[in-house]
Order: structure tokens, then C-alpha cells, then sequence
């Protein structure tokens, strides 16, 4: 019997009830026997599992739920090698700040240290790259510390959350406390600091914004763009904030990034670290206000003039309400426009360019021409994906999936299996390099089977190019960098339940992309690009 107060079952069920009074909707896993409960609470209650071919794709797909809605991702993994093998993802999620929870199996431990199946203790493997990991002691516990670490997830700055159940705990029955909705806390930001701020970009002649992927995570798209338009600031994105405003809006910039930051005197970078992405902080003499969800983010290896922490929207809706007197930067504006101008009228001609081999621009050109305002694209490459971003222009808030500052090939699979769940009806697009292929084609078979139909397009150069080319530059010559030419990944995914296509020629990739949106399964289209081509960066190294 379960009343409102007090629920009771087995490990499975009492978890299960905990996550769904948290909004997790569905579990992504790889079946073991140390978790079976919790597909028996599952089975029995109609909550969807989705199960994929390796655990890394299980926690990708829960955290691409939880970028794109901003909820609780939960992947279920188990004992020992399934937990492991979803340290990569559960990284990833720490380096993006995503909300997703990860429930492992556990050996029993009333027999511990006996040589069990799997014996390990996660917690000591996890616990650097979590904001909560624990082995939950038993039963009755459950939901508390399935409040602890989903709240622990979802308090900015969010990150990932591991709870694991020896076997004995998620078997056994018992009875427990039930949960009620979560009570996530809001950090208020200081408003000294925060008027500081506004005073600093009103007072600027040259002001910048950058908005990253916790704008977005925060719900403060709209509140950005309010701050943006009274205080009349271009605004660049990365991460999950591009599209945060319409490319069409006359504060929206995204090409003309060099000529904002050497030429900027106050930039603004909200909600995404002062890393490696931006120059680890240092823009020479322009000021820098550094926008943080919570004061973990603060730079230490850099001093901003001002960094305001807390909920950001509540400091972007503060810096909207601003009073004081402010420069409307209007020529600074029209000289970014120029400037955003030219790199377009390039982009366009490299876009269009009819090359053979086909470069990666066209196929971001043809892409361009059916991809709908609200499809969801999702990068996992090398150079290919650094195409994806210079030439794919969101439209659309949360609609664009990178690996993030942590920089892990193999996401591919699983983000694509997080997105069509979020959205059934929008067009889902990987591109994905053909090196980062061999991470997670394999589970085009989960998608097919699942019946989660996607676009992949692989830019197929035979090479891991983002290290082949450094490396030639480098040394000489390059060691390790070579794959299969022209090898048939769209024969693969059609192996695996799927369709797809090769294409060589730069007249055939519209047509090939029109069938993949229409195709219903899997879909590849398996671009022969060209691997002289190299991505010009000024760091080679990745
Ligand atoms: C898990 C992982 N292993 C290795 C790397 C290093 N790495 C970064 S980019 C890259 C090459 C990717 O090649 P491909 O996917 O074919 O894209 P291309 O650069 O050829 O367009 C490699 C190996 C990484 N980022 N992540
Ligand atoms: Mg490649």
C-alpha cells in the first residue's frame, strides 16, 4: 500500500517515485542485472527506458534531455564496467553543467570486499567530476537522497549528481517517506555589483556581450536580450546560448568576433567560463565583467573588473531596469555590422563554392537550405564540426548541441537520442566527423530499433583531421591520423536497421539531404570531403 506520506516497494520503485516527483521522465540504459529493479518499477508504471549499445551514449542521451529542457537526465548504468564506462559522459556533464543524474548498480555489501561480480566502489572513480555522489545505505533512504543529489543537479552553477544501490538495497522491500516537488534553491546576486556592472557597460564605448550555455540553462534568454536591447550591447553566443537572440535582430552578431574582441573596451561574458574559448579572460586593454550563475564560476586565474554572481536572471533583469545614464554605441554597432557584413558576403561565397572534392562549407551551404528554423543540430568532430560552427547559424535558443568545453568525441549517437525524444517532430541533424563515428555509430542501432529517426551527415576526409594537420605542421609528418578512405558509413547504419546514402559530388548533397529529412529511420549521408582541407585556427592544438 502507498499513501501520499508514505510509499512502499522494492529499491526500484522507491527511486522511481522519487525521480518522477522531480520531473525525470525517462531512463536511458544498458541492461545489468544489478539494476533490474528499476526497470521492473518502470515496466510496471509505463515509464519509458530507452536502452542503448555503450553506456557513454546512455549518459550523453540523458544529458542532451536535460541541456535541451532543462531538467533531470537520468541514466541508469550498471555495476562496475557500466559506470565506468559513463565516466566520460557523466565529465562531460561537469564541464557543461547539465543536470543529469547518474543511478549505478552496486555489489552487495553485506558481503563486501568478498570478490563479488563487479565489486567496486564508484564513489572515489565519480566524485571529482559530480556535485554529489553517494552509496545509499538503504531502502527508506532512497528518496532523500534521490532529492539530495537531483537538487544538488539542479542548483546553478548544475552540474551531474551519482547515487549508487547495492544490489541488497534496490531488492529489498521497504517503505519510505515520499517526496513532493522540488524546492531548488535561487541565489540573489549582490546588487552592488550588479550596478557596478550596468554602470560599467552603460558608461562603455565599446561594449560586447558574450552569452554562453548557462543563459540558456538559467531561463534567462529573455531576460538577456532585454538587458541587451536597454542597454544597447552587440551580443555574441557559444555553447547552448547561440540563438539566444534571432540572427536577424540588429544586436545579434556572430561573425565578426575578432573585430569585437580586439576592439571592444568592456566584455561582458555571461554564464560561460573564462576559458580557453575566450582567450582565458585576457582581451589586452578592454575590461572584463564576468556574469556567473553561482561563485564556484568566478575566474581565479584572471581579475575582472566586476563579476556578479546568481541567478542570471535576476542580474540580467537588473541590468535591463538600469536608470543611469548610458552611450548608445551606435557607431560601434554599425562598425561591427560592416564587419559582420563582409564575413558573411565570404562565408556565402565559400558556402556556395563548387569544388571537387567537396569541401565542408558547401555542405554547411546545402544544409542550410532545408534545415528548419527550430531543428535541433548537433556537432561531434573535429574540423568538421568547427564548419558546423562558423557556417550553422541557430535560430532558435537550446537548438544547438556541442560537446563543450571538454571537448569529447563520441556524443554523437546519444545527443541525437536525448533530441528526438525532446522533440518528435523536429528535424534532428548530427554532423559528425568520420573519426568521431567509430564512438557511437553503433548506436544508430538503438536508434533504428527504437524507432527515433535522425539525420547524421558524416564529413568522411579519412582523416582525424583536427590532429593530422597540426601534427604535419608540426612535425613534418603525422603518425596515428589516418582512417579507411571513402569508407561506406552510410553501409554500416543501413546495416544496423538504417539508411543512407555516399555522396561525392557537390550537385548531389541537396538531394541527398532532402531524402535523409524525409527518410523516417537512421539516415546517413556520407559526404566525401575533401582531406586537404584544414580548418584555420590560430591554436592547432585540441
Ligand atoms: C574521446 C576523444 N578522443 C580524442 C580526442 C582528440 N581529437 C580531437 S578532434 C580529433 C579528430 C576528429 O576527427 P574527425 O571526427 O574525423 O573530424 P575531422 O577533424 O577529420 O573533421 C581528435 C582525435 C578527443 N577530443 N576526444
Ligand atoms: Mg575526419
Amino acid at each position: 500500500m502507498t499513501s501520499p506520506e508514505r510509499i512502499e516497494g522494492h529499491g526500484g520503485e522507491l527511486a522511481l517515485a522519487a525521480l518522477r516527483a522531480y520531473g525525470v521522465t525517462e531512463m536511458f540504459t544498458l541492461s545489468g542485472g544489478h539494476v533490474f529493479p528499476l526497470y521492473d518499477a518502470a515496466h510496471k508504471t509505463g515509464f519509458p527506458i530507452f536502452d542503448v549499445r555503450h553506456e557513454q551514449s546512455a549518459v550523453f542521451a540523458a544529458e542532451a534531455v536535460a541541456k535541451l529542457q532543462r531538467r533531470p537526465g537520468l541514466a541508469v548504468l550498471t555495476a562496475g564496467p557500466g559506470v565506468t564506462n559513463g565516466i566520460s559522459g557523466l565529465t562531460s556533464a561537469y564541464f557543461n553543467g547539465s543536470p543529469v543524474l547518474v543511478i549505478g548498480g552496486r555489489a552487495p555489501a553485506f558481503r563486501w570486499g568478498s570478490g563479488s561480480l563487479q565489486e567496486i566502489d564508484h564513489l572515489p572513480l565519480v566524485a571529482p567530476v559530480t556535485k554529489y555522489a553517494a552509496t545509499v545505505g538503504s531502502g527508506e533512504e532512497i528518496p532523500g537522497a534521490v532529492a539530495a543529489a537531483l537538487t544538488a543537479a539542479l542548483t546553478a552553477h548544475r552540474g551531474p549528481a551519482f547515487l549508487d544501490l547495492p544490489l541488497e538495497v534496490i531488492f529489498s522491500a521497504a517503505d519510505a517517506d515520499a517526496l513532493a516537488a522540488p524546492d531548488v534553491p535561487k541565489m540573489e546576486p549582490d546588487p552592488d555589483e550588479v550596478a557596478r556592472a550596468a554602470q560599467l557597460i552603460a558608461s562603455a564605448e565599446r561594449p560586447v556581450i558574450i552569452a554562453g550555455s548557462d543563459v540558456y540553462a538559467g531561463g534567462a534568454v529573455a531576460a538577456l536580450r532585454e538587458a541587451a536591447e536597454a542597454l544597447h550591447v552587440p551580443v555574441f553566443a557559444n555553447g547552448m546560448g547561440r540563438g539566444a537572440l534571432p540572427p536577424e535582430h540588429q544586436l545579434a552578431f556572430a561573425k565578426s568576433r575578432r573585430t569585437a574582441l580586439t576592439g571592444a573596451d568592456v566584455i561582458v561574458v555571461i554564464g560561460t567560463p573564462l576559458d580557453f574559448r575566450l582567450s582565458f579572460g585576457d582581451f589586452g586593454g578592454a575590461q572584463v565583467v564576468h556574469i556567473v550563475d553561482a561563485p564556484t564560476q568566478r575566474a581565479s586565474h584572471v581579475t575582472p573588473a566586476v563579476s556578479p554572481a546568481g541567478d542570471l536572471r535576476l542580474i540580467l533583469s537588473a541590468l535591463a531596469d538600469y536608470e543611469g545614464v548610458r552611450e548608445d554605441h551606435a557607431e560601434w554597432i554599425a562598425k561591427l555590422r560592416m564587419a559582420e557584413d563582409a564575413a558573411k558576403a565570404r562565408d556565402a561565397e565559400e558556402m556556395a563554392a563548387e569544388t571537387d572534392p567537396i569541401r565542408p562549407a558547401r555542405v554547411y551551404g546545402e544544409l542550410r537550405k532545408v534545415l528548419a528554423r527550430d531543428a535541433v543540430t548537433i556537432g561531434d568532430g573535429g574540423d568538421f564540426v568547427s564548419y558546423a560552427g562558423k557556417y550553422l547559424e541557430p535560430a532558435e535558443p537550446g537548438t544547438w548541441l556541442d560537446p563543450g568545453p571538454y571537448g569529447c568525441l563520441g556524443t554523437g549517437m546519444g545527443y541525437a537520442m536525448g533530441a528526438r525524444i525532446t522533440y518528435p517532430d523536429r528535424q534532428v541533424c548530427v554532423l559528425m566527423g568520420d573519426g568521431a563515428a567509430g564512438f557511437s555509430l553503433m548506436d544508430a542501432e538503438s536508434l533504428a530499433r527504437q524507432g527515433l529517426p535522425v539525420v547524421i551527415v558524416v564529413g568522411n576526409n579519412g582523416i582525424w583531421g583536427l590532429e593530422k594537420h597540426p601534427m604535419r605542421a608540426m612535425y613534418g609528418y603525422d603518425v596515428a591520423a589516418d582512417l579507411q578512405p571513402e569508407l561506406r558509413y552510410d553501409d554500416v547504419v543501413k546495416a544496423l536497421g538504417g539508411a543512407g546514402e555516399t555522396v561525392a559530388k557537390a550537385s548531389e548533397l541537396g538531394p541527398a539531404l532532402a531524402r535523409a529529412f524525409d527518410a523516417g529511420v537512421p539516415y546517413v549521408v556520407n559526404v566525401l570531403t575533401d582531406p586537404a582541407d584544414a580548418y584555420p585556427r590560430s591554436s592547432n592544438l585540441a
